[in-house]
Parts: C-alpha cells; sequence; structure tokens
C-alpha cells in the first residue's frame, strides 16, 4: 500500500518559475508536480513572485516569496564565494518552509544553491536535493560532497554522468527526468531542416552547430532564450550567409510543435550537461538526436537507436553523422521517450526516492 505524500518543493531563486532563467529547473520541477500529482500525492510549491504554474489542482498549493534574484553559479566562477544579495530571495523561501511546521513529510529542493544544501543538517526539516548541475562552484562541491557522506540517500541526481562531478559517499541516487507526453506529438516528417534549442550561452555550443548547418549549405532553425546577447551575435558574424533562424523561447505547444519538424536535432554541449531536456524534447517529438559524448546527452543517446554520438568537438564525425540521420527509425525516439522520460516514470522513481530516504517500502524498480 504506497502510502500519499505531502511534499514541499522549493524552486530556483535565480528566476521565477516561467521567466526561463531557471532554465531545465523549470520544467523539472512543472513535470514533477504533474507526475506526483497523478500517482495521489499533495504538493505545496515554494517559488519566488510572479512564479507561474498553468495547473489547477486541489493537490497543489502555491505559495510565492518576493525577493532579489540569486545570482546564477553559471555566471560566476567555480572560485567564487557564495553571495548573498540585500532582500534576497534565497533565505525567504527557506524562512517561509520553516514556517510551516510540519505539515508534510519532505522537503524537495531544486535550488542549485548552499544554503538549502547547509540545512540539510538541522534536522527538525527532512530536506532532500535533486541536484540540477555538474560541478559548476568548488563551495557547491564541497557541501554536496559533504551532505552525501552525513545523509546520503537525501541527494539524487538526474545522470550518472553527471554525478561523477561529486565525490560521494554510496553510489549516487539517479532520477532522470520527466516530461508530459500530452504536451509532445511526435512527427514522422523525415525531410526538415536541422534544429537547436538552449539557453544562447557559450556553455552550450550553438556555434559548433551553425558551423555544421553551413558546411552542409543549410539553415539552422534554433529555439531559446538569447541570454548573452554578445556570443549569438558574435556567432552570426562569423558566417556570410544568414545561417540562423532565430525562433525565440517559446512555450512548450509551440515549440515541440515547430521542433517535430526537423529531421534531426543537433546537440554540442561543452559543459558537462547534467540531463539535457531539449534533447529528450527532440526525442518525444520523433527527432532523432545528433550530439556530443558528453554531460547527459552522452548517457540518453543510444548511438543507432535514437541518435548518434560523437566525440566531443569532432566536426567532421558531427557531418557524418548529421548526413547518416535518416538510418534512425523515428518511431524509436519516441518510444525511448515514453518508455524512460515521461512524468509518470519520472515521479514514480522520486516516489521511490523519497520512500527510500524516508525509510519506507519502496517497489523493487527503484532503479531506472
Ligand atoms: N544558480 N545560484 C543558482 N541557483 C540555481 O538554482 C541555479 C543556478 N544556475 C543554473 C540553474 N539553477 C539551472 O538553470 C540549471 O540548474 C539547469
Amino acid at each position: 500500500m504506497n502510502n500519499k505524500l505531502k511534499l514541499v518543493f522549493v524552486s530556483t531563486p535565480i528566476g521565477y518559475l516561467g521567466s526561463g532563467r531557471g532554465g531545465g529547473v523549470e520544467l523539472t520541477i512543472i513535470s514533477l508536480i504533474k507526475g506526483l500529482i497523478f500517482l495521489g500525492h499533495k504538493i505545496i510549491l515554494v517559488a519566488p513572485k510572479g512564479s507561474k504554474v498553468f495547473l489547477e489542482s486541489r493537490n497543489l498549493e502555491i505559495i510565492l516569496v518576493d525577493g532579489i534574484d540569486q545570482p546564477s553559479w553559471q555566471h560566476q566562477k567555480k572560485t567564487d564565494p557564495v553571495t548573498i544579495p540585500s532582500n534576497s530571495v534565497l533565505p525567504k523561501l527557506w524562512e517561509t518552509v520553516m514556517d510551516l511546521e510540519n505539515e508534510y513529510d519532505a522537503v524537495i529542493n531544486f535550488a542549485y544553491d548552499w544554503l538549502p544544501l547547509w540545512l540539510t543538517k538541522t534536522k527538525g526539516i527532512k530536506i532532500f536535493h535533486l541536484i540540477s548541475m555538474g560541478a559548476e562552484s568548488n563551495v557547491m562541491k564541497e557541501i554536496i560532497s559533504e551532505i552525501s557522506h552525513l545523509f546520503p540517500l537525501q541527494l539524487a541526481f538526474h545522470t550518472y554522468i553527471q554525478s561523477k562531478d561529486y565525490s560521494l559517499k554510496t553510489d549516487p541516487i539517479i532520477v532522470g527526468n520527466g516530461f508530459d507526453k500530452e504536451n509532445y506529438f511526435f512527427n514522422e516528417n523525415k525531410n526538415g531542416p536541422l534544429g537547436w534549442a538552449g539557453r544562447i550561452a557559450p556553455e552550450k555550443g550553438l556555434e559548433d552547430a551553425v558551423k555544421i548547418a553551413s558546411e552542409l549549405g543549410e539553415k539552422l532553425l534554433v529555439w531559446g532564450l538569447i541570454e548573452d546577447k554578445e556570443y549569438a551575435s558574435n556567432i552570426e558574424n562569423i558566417f556570410t550567409k544568414a545561417i540562423i533562424e532565430w525562433k525565440g523561447f517559446l512555450p512548450t505547444s509551440q515549440f515541440q510543435e515547430q521542433l517535430g519538424h526537423c529531421r534531426a536535432f543537433i546537440n554540442t554541449p561543452k559543459w558537462n550537461e547534467a540531463y539535457g531536456n531539449v534533447i529528450v524534447e527532440a526525442l518525444a517529438c520523433g527527432v532523432p538526436v545528433i550530439a556530443y559524448d558528453l554531460g547527459g546527452p552522452g548517457e540518453l543517446i543510444k548511438d543507432g537507436l535514437n541518435g548518434f554520438l560523437v566525440q566531443p568537438n569532432d566536426f567532421k564525425g558531427m557531418i557524418k553523422a548529421t548526413k547518416s540521420v535518416s538510418k534512425i527509425k523515428r518511431r524509436n525516439c519516441r518510444d525511448w521517450f515514453e518508455k524512460n522520460a515521461t512524468n509518470k516514470v519520472f515521479a514514480k522513481r522520486v516516489e521511490n526516492w523519497i520512500n527510500k530516504g524516508l525509510n519506507k517500502n519502496i517497489s523493487e524498480d527503484f532503479q531506472n
């Protein structure tokens, strides 16, 4: 008998849900709320003011907290100290959790920040952390490794390869990620353009994908928030012809509709991408993924089944793979998604993780 949980979710402090500044974490939180409510659990979401969750449910309560965004670790050096801006939203999020008293079974933290990790030591509240990035900061790497030695069952990662950045006491708990399959429609079309999506920033390697399209004499459809304008315009200036067709940061329904028309999705990460939401969204639409064998994409793409893996920065390899993409059955991409990365599969793994951490009985299929 699976008892129902009441869980508090604490969102990322770098931007309200829906701003796009939270990157993949925004989609992760929404997917998990849907998936866990589907399993009969109740969620209290504590998030920065302005957060929007397009989901009405009597099993979801939202508490919005005002305050100044936390600077993103992606815009800081690994050696930087933790900074707390004045009127910071981060401590206010956690004061809100503390004021909730014991009306819940556990808290799940989605922020990649020092404070919530450190708070795990105050045993008053049971905090679980879904770590959303590789080791982007030394102080984060230290506190995550320390919490791993004190409360190993309260940390989980999206992929094994991401968890390898940390010195953990035990085998990592891997929960993958998940997306609502009702939001993604399978598209058979094999003759469409090349696509690329992600936050437009140096660690995402857009320039490599543009070079591939240019070599093939094609355009490249690019979706995503232009976070680094200088970086974006520098890429455009490298190429004489207008290769890039900027599509912007679209709501999922429009994004997936356009994405489904692509014959291949190019993924060119320059960092240890923890998961790679956009590649799973492409697979959900039946689009084969051609990715550098690096970070999460290196673990999610099964070479020859749902795409091709190429050694990082191997330009010739990417050209060869792009030319062979018609060998991939588009239905395999959708099937992989349905088996491994829907929000129901994801929620089941998270439910098992929390139950194990609360040392309740768990179903045998714990690991993905
Ligand atoms: N930086 N300080 C901080 N806190 C976060 O929660 C955070 C971040 N940078 C990036 C980020 N979260 C997410 O976009 C990625 O984890 C996906």
